[in-house]
C-alpha cells in the first residue's frame, strides 16, 4: 500500500485528475488530501465531485479541513454578509460560480455534510498530516490548537523537536516554488517537515502553478503542472 498526500487543489480539478492518473492511484493506496479543495481555481465543485467519485469507486481517500472550507462553513453559519463578502473576495466567488452561481446557502446536503465532517488533522504511522502546520509557540499541546492547524504560517523556527521526536509533519497552505519544495524534501529526515503546496492555482506566478503529490513512505515528490 502506497500513501500519498496532496494539498491546496483550489478548484483545479483537471490538474488533480491528471496527477492521480500519473501516479497510477489504485484501490490499495491511501490518499490524504490536506484541505483547500475549493476557491480561486475554476472548478471547486468538480474537485469535490472527484473526491465523491473516488470514494464511491472504492478508493481510500481521507480528507482534512483547510481554512477555505472553514471560511465556507462560517459563511453558511453566520449569515453575516461582511464575513461572506470577505470569503467571496478570497476565492469564494469562484466556488459559488462552480456550484451554478446559487447563493451559497442553497448548497446541497451532500456537500454541506462533506465540509462539516472534515477533521483538523490526521496521523498515519509517523506522519502528522495537517493543512497549515502546528503551533509550538504556547504552553499548550500543539495538537489541541485547531485554529492554528488551518491558518498558521512561519512556524518552523518554533518546532519543539523533543515533542516531535521521529514524527514528520506534512502540510500545505503556504505556497512555495517547486525548487524550494524539493530542497525541503532533501532535508526532510533532519528537519521533519514538508510543505507540499506548490501553488497550483497560481499558474501565472513564476515558480508556482504546480500540484505536488508526495508519496509518504519513499518521501518522493511528483509535480503536475496546472492544466486548468
Ligand atoms: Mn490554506
Amino acid at each position: 500500500m502506497r500513501k500519498f498526500a496532496i494539498s491546496d487543489i483550489h478548484g483545479c480539478n483537471k490538474t488533480f485528475n491528471e496527477a492521480l492518473e500519473n501516479i497510477g492511484l489504485n484501490k490499495d493506496d491511501q490518499l490524504f488530501l490536506l484541505g483547500d479543495y475549493i476557491d480561486r481555481g475554476p472548478d471547486s465543485k468538480g474537485v469535490i465531485d472527484t473526491i465523491f467519485k473516488l470514494r464511491e469507486d472504492g478508493y481510500h481517500v481521507e480528507c482534512l479541513l483547510g481554512n477555505h472550507e472553514k471560511m465556507l462553513l462560517e459563511a453558511l453559519k453566520r449569515c453575516d454578509f461582511s464575513y461572506t463578502r470577505r470569503w467571496l473576495i478570497h476565492g469564494g466567488a469562484q466556488t459559488v460560480d462552480s456550484f451554478g452561481g446559487l447563493s451559497i446557502d442553497k448548497l446541497g446536503t451532500k456537500y454541506r455534510s462533506f465540509f462539516s465532517s472534515l477533521p483538523y488533522h490526521t496521523i498515519s504511522d509517523d506522519f502528522i498530516l495537517v493543512h497549515a502546520g502546528l503551533n509550538f509557540d504556547t504552553n499548550e499541546d500543539p495538537m489541541s490548537l485547531d485554529h492554528s492547524k488551518i491558518w498558521i504560517r512561519n512556524w518552523y523556527p518554533s518546532i519543539d523537536y523533543k515533542w516531535l521526536d521521529q514524527k514528520i509533519i506534512i502540510h500545505g497552505h503556504t505556497p512555495r516554488e517547486k525548487d524550494e519544495i524539493i530542497r525541503m524534501n532533501d532535508d526532510i529526515e533532519f528537519m521533519r517537515y514538508q510543505d507540499i503546496d506548490a501553488g497550483c492555482c497560481y499558474r501565472n506566478v513564476r515558480g508556482l502553478g504546480h500540484l505536488c503529490v508526495m508519496e509518504l513512505d519513499s518521501r518522493k515528490l511528483f509535480f503536475q503542472k496546472n492544466l486548468d
